[in-house]
């Protein structure tokens, strides 16, 4: 079986706020080799030696290890599982995986769809992939970070070549083909972005000032008569209001910390469409223009990029970019950057020297710096 991992484009911190994402999958992957058992017992032995065998019996009663502890990837999708389905059977395996670890593109999904896919199919569980990658966006919670559906939606579903619009309650996937001349360019800082330990305050943290300022923006909209009925989603928010609007009340109703989380959504929120339309159109220009505003966004209204991130973006673009941001959850990992293939050279070139090569990183940089191939969704062989 193969899950990949993914680099999200654009819409970054929104998809907690039900607002869609547009990521694409990766080349990397997780593989995991497996067998059905008699019992219940899951059994996987990893492939690199940081990470321990885990071993556990299912049951909808599983409780977590210690925080950080890789396991609770593999219990959490158990757990969901069984809580909903017939689970009477685990598995033996080895798990392999090629991408980079707490980095933001997403290895953790991937074990969590992995392990689920696994035992779907030892199983015989059947689930629509729409439904499937919901029910393990509602399994990673186990793992403490309250984070959105984008990962393991776009793991799931994606399609060859293309990056994928990703909306959500119910999650629905808008295929768009990456035009052939633009090249999307992966520069993993280093920094460890260990969501699942001590960064996960500051991620959850976010996540509640988000939703603390639809609170008060959409009872105070309500109250004002502005709105007719009280919105339950930004998504709807988003719809009914002129960004202009909803940034005029909420600088009016906000303290400092909501109103720049707020900013954050509804800017983003507006840059994910009009991305998208940008990649329909093949601007490549426009598109990267949108990427840059993201990252500013990140920088700072939403505070998540550090001075390493911002450091290579500034070389991404310095070296021939069209845009460049920080992917994923931020707080250290990987930034994307876009170049049209003619200039691919000339940027991958501008890393190496005044990032790598400067920091004395050269033997990192195969693992570290690499061509994003917009690649499937998982999939499972039965050998
Ligand atoms: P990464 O960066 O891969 O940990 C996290 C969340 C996403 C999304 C992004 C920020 C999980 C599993 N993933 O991704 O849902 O919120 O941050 O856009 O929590």
């Amino acid at each position: 079986m193969r899950v990949p991992g993914r680099v999200n484009l654009i819409g970054e911190h929104i998809d907690y706020n039900g607002l869609p994402v547009f990521p694409m999958a990766l080349q990397r992957a997780v593989r995991i080799v497996f067998r059905p058992r008699n019992d219940r017992m899951v059994v996987l032995h990893s492939s690199d030696e940081r990470f321990p065998p885990v071993e556990f019996e299912i049951g909808p009663k599983i409780e977590r290890w210690s925080q950080g502890s890789w396991g609770n990837y593999v219990k959490a999708p158990a757990k969901e599982l069984a809580c909903r389905f017939e689970i009477q059977r685990g598995f033996d395996g080895v798990l392999q995986s090629d991408i980079p670890v707490a980095a933001g593109l997403s290895s953790s999904s991937a074990i969590v769809n992995a392990v689920g896919l696994a035992l779907a199919h030892v199983n015989d569980v059947l689930a629509e992939p729409g439904e499937f990658a919901g029910l393990m966006a509602e399994a990673e919670l186990f793992v403490g970070t309250r984070g959105g559906g984008m990962d393991q939606a776009i793991s799931l579903g994606a399609k060859d070549q293309s990056a994928a619009k990703i909306s959500f309650n119910p999650i629905r996937i808008q295929h768009v083909t990456v035009p052939d001349d633009w090249c999307f360019i992966i520069a993993d800082s280093g920094e460890v972005a260990e969501k699942s330990g001590s960064l996960q305050f500051e991620y959850n943290l976010r996540r509640a000032k988000c939703e603390e300022a639809f609170r008060v923006i959409s009872t105070n909209l309500l109250k004002q008569g502005i709105t007719e009925g009280l919105h339950e989603s930004y998504p709807e928010l988003c719809a009914s209001l002129d960004t202009e609007i909803l940034l005029y009340f909420a600088e009016k109703l906000l303290p400092e910390t909501e109103h720049r989380c707020f900013r954050h959504v509804v800017t983003e929120a507006g840059r994910v469409e009009a991305a998208v339309e940008r990649m329909l159109a093949a601007d490549i220009r426009g598109f990267g223009d949108y990427m840059n505003a993201s990252h500013d966004s990140l920088k700072t209204d939403y505070q998540v990029s550090t001075e390493v991130l911002d450091e290579l973006v500034q070389v991404a673009r310095d070296g021939g970019a069209v845009g460049a941001r920080l992917t994923g959850a931020g707080f250290g990992g990987c930034v994307v950057a876009l170049a049209e293939r003619r200039r691919t050279r000339d940027v991958l070139g501008a890393l190496r020297a005044e990032y790598y090569e400067r920091r004395g990183r050269k033997n990192q940089m195969d693992e570290h710096l690499f061509i994003a191939v917009p690649s499937r969704g998982a999939s499972v062989q039965v050998i």
